[in-house]
């Protein structure tokens, strides 16, 4: 092996806070006794350039709107960045986005590596660690997601800069493994990227052919270069991860492209500088052992039986490098930003507002009201009519569909919305292509700039976005997921194209909000809910069929959605014997059992139930009013899986759903023979009320 210091020419506290990550980051592994050493040792150099060399980041302040982006896709590496924004001393920012003046990580986060409530846990998590951009670890989501920042950053500068105000022009940078250029997110975000021409978004590949089973060979033996090429990227290469002058002539010349995205492919050593762990599959995930950290150590000119060292000059170096560039820079950007507010205030209050997710006065203005109609109006239809009220009213609200926009009726079609492209930076109708998977990690790309994004498919097709629906809940995002087609309304196309246990799966992730409205008016009422989330993501599933819209004068008012259950139609003196709850389409068919029940003098309710999440959040006073515990005779009906309802229609309820897949008919027949009908509602009733 070629020591370090002879293969570059580099200052020695160049190599002294290179190899103070490296070892910094096999200390804390080796102490773990969990993780992953070899690839921050193989990446060290990487990192250190981009950060104190290339990237404007202001450790002092992490959120500077107009800050690079750094996205770790590779996310097992983490003490990469643990390292690095110890290494800057990054401070940390609390949720109200107010500085609060302490050390994002500190070395003795750094000490209990992956333990509880350290600051450095195993992946990067967003709302946890101060510095962090993206929650990464599910390999792809990262990188994908960056194509959502380098999205963000084209929109914004399009809407914001004026001559002589180029208030956002960052880039955006992300660092890939093998893994995340092996998993389909990935190239569904590079053939969107390539195609959009972002020359904002540098991706470095680690180009080291190790994966966890060993070397790359054994299942991976595609020319990525070769690929990125086809997608219409421009292809670097570093053919020495060591070379840190080479690597900072990459970047900047990814930096002076112009009009396609930057592939590094970066040739490197997993675990470089072990006697016995290079480039082999073990220094990807385990410690190296005492021995090994000692020879390790020796190989770099370390003290050998130093931990967790951080030599004197290291912090000064860095506070040289990306400190002081980082604080000039954001300076020189907080002056040009106030007289850019002299000039152009409302631009500036824009800006003000989207930094603390706050809504723009009148947002809701002009939202539809719906008239009572036995015919009534699909949810889709109502949903688009809703979205060209919103993106109206909200300059930065924004989003599309993965081609399926004239069926999910997500296009903006009023004057002047535009379509996004590379030479339409400023268009609000984005076309993702047939591209779910990335189409979820753009969005809180969006979302992480934050945009208020919507992105839409037909519910089924909600599994192949699913992954990145539930990082945006695990990253607090305010990101909106529309689906439509949410059931058997697509009858003829059978049961590829008929959701059923996918209600019970949104369901089940923590933070997530799911509206499956049942009218035109419930509809406005959960856009109305969703828009003033600000740290919670929300998944739409709507009808392709027209639903009768319910007679408001005569029952509950819509805004009950806000409740996620509410008391829509009632018995006589509010004193019911069984209670019809239902979501979306089965709604009316519970009105209608409603009705009939009422005829026969059986004392029935109905309560709507748009979202088992948001009625979770209210009180148990109100909900015990919605759902009286001492009426035991409940009828649950959705077409949907059965799965889970047992817990609103307790012991003795019943429930009216799916238990097998759909079926190719018309959706009338398939409501028949699968008993979505009030007639099958009311005989329930009437047997579990003992009156058959
Ligand atoms: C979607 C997904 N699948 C599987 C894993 C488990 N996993 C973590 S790292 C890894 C291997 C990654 O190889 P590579 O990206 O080349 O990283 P390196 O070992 O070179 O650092 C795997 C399979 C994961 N994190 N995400
Ligand atoms: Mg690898």
């Amino acid at each position: 092996m070629t020591p370090v210091a002879e293969t570059i020419t580099i200052t020695d506290l160049d190599q002294l806070s290179i190899n103070t990550i490296r070892t910094l980051s096999m200390d804390a592994v080796q102490q773990a006794k969990s993780g992953h050493p070899g690839t921050p040792m193989a990446l060290a150099p990487l990192v250190y350039t981009l950060w104190n060399r290339v990237m404007r980041f202001d450790p002092q302040n992490p959120i500077w709107p107009n800050r690079d982006r750094f996205v770790l896709s590779n996310g097992h590496a983490s003490m990469l960045l643990w390292s690095v924004l110890h290494l800057t001393r990054t401070q940390a920012v609390n949720a109200d986005y107010e500085k609060v003046g302490h050390a994002s990580v500190t070395l003795d986060d750094i000490r209990s590596f992956r333990q509880r409530d350290s600051k450095a846990p195993g992946h990067p998590e967003y709302h946890w660690v101060s510095g962090v951009e993206t929650t990464t670890g599910p390999l792809g989501q990262g990188i994908a997601t960056s194509v959502g920042m380098a999205i963000a950053q084209k929109w914004l500068a399009n809407r914001f800069n004026r001559p002589g105000f180029p208030i956002f022009d960052y880039r955006v940078y992300a660092v890939a493994g093998d893994g995340c250029m092996m998993e389909g997110i990935g190239s569904e975000a590079a053939s969107l990227a390539g195609h959009l021409g972002l020359d904002n978004l540098c991706w470095i590949y680690d180009n080291n052919h190790i994966t966890i089973e060993g070397h790359t060979s054994i299942a991976f033996s595609e020319d990525v270069a070769m690929r990125f090429l086809a997608y219409g990227w421009r292809v670097l290469r570093v053919s020495d991860a060591n070379d840190i002058e080479r690597i900072q002539h990459s970047l900047e010349k990814s930096r002076n492209n112009t009009g396609s995205p930057t592939l590094i492919v970066l040739d490197s050593h997993i675990g470089y500088g072990s006697p016995h762990k290079q480039d082999t599959a073990e220094a990807h995930g385990e410690p190296l052992g005492d021995d090994e950290i000692r020879l390790t150590k020796r190989t770099y000119g370390w003290p050998e039986d130093a931990k967790f060292l951080v030599p004197d000059g290291v912090y000064e170096h860095f506070e040289d490098g990306i400190g002081k560039r980082g604080a000039n820079a954001r300076e020189e950007w907080s002056q040009l930003f106030e007289a850019y507010r002299s000039q152009y205030p409302d631009l500036a209050s824009e800006i003000d507002h989207m930094q603390r997710r706050e809504l723009p006065d009148g947002w809701d203005r002009n939202l539809p009201v719906f008239l009572a109609d036995p015919k009534g109006i699909a949810g889709r239809e109502v949903s688009g009519k809703v979205l060209n009220v919103l993106a109206q009213n909200i300059p930065w609200f924004l989003g599309g569909s993965a081609d399926l926009g004239p069926s999910n009726k997500t296009l903006l079609t009023y004057e002047g919305a535009g379509h996004f492209q590379a030479n339409n930076p400023g268009g609000k109708n984005l076309h993702f292509g047939i591209r779910e998977h990335s189409m979820g990690a753009v969005l809180n790309g969006l979302a992480l700039s934050k945009l208020r994004p919507y992105g839409a498919t037909f519910f089924i097709f909600s599994d192949y976005e699913r992954p990145a629906i539930r990082l945006s809940s695990l990253m607090e995002l305010p990101t909106t997921f529309v689906f439509t087609h949410d059931a058997m309304g697509d009858g003829e196309d059978g049961p590829t194209h008929q959701p059923v246990e996918h209600l019970a799966s949104l369901r089940a992730i923590p933070g997530l909000v799911t509206l499956r409205p049942g009218d035109a008016n419930e509809v406005v009422e959960a856009y109305r809910y969703i828009l003033q989330l600000r740290h919670q993501p929300a998944v739409l599933v709507l009808s392709r069929q027209p639903l009768p819209t319910l007679d408001r004068t005569r029952y509950a008012p819509a805004t009950g959605v806000a409740r996620g259950a509410y008391v829509l139609a009632d018995a006589p003196g509010a004193n019911p014997e069984i209670i019809l709850i239902a979501t979306g389409s089965e709604v009316s068919v519970a009105v209608d059992a409603h009705e009939k029940l009422l005829a026969d003098g059986i004392r029935s309710r109905v309560v709507s139930m748009p979202s088992w999440d948001i009625f979770e959040y209210q009180t148990p006073e109100y909900r015990a009013s919605v759902l009286p515990p001492n009426v035991e005779a409940r009828i649950a009906i959705e077409q949907a899986s059965t799965f889970g309802w047992e817990r609103y229609v307790g012991p003795k309820g019943r429930v009216i759903g799916m238990t097998t897949f759909g079926a190719s008919a018309p959706l009338k027949e398939l409501q028949r023979k699968f008993g979505f009908e009030p007639a099958r509602v009311t005989a329930i009733a009437k047997e579990l009320l003992g009156r058959g």
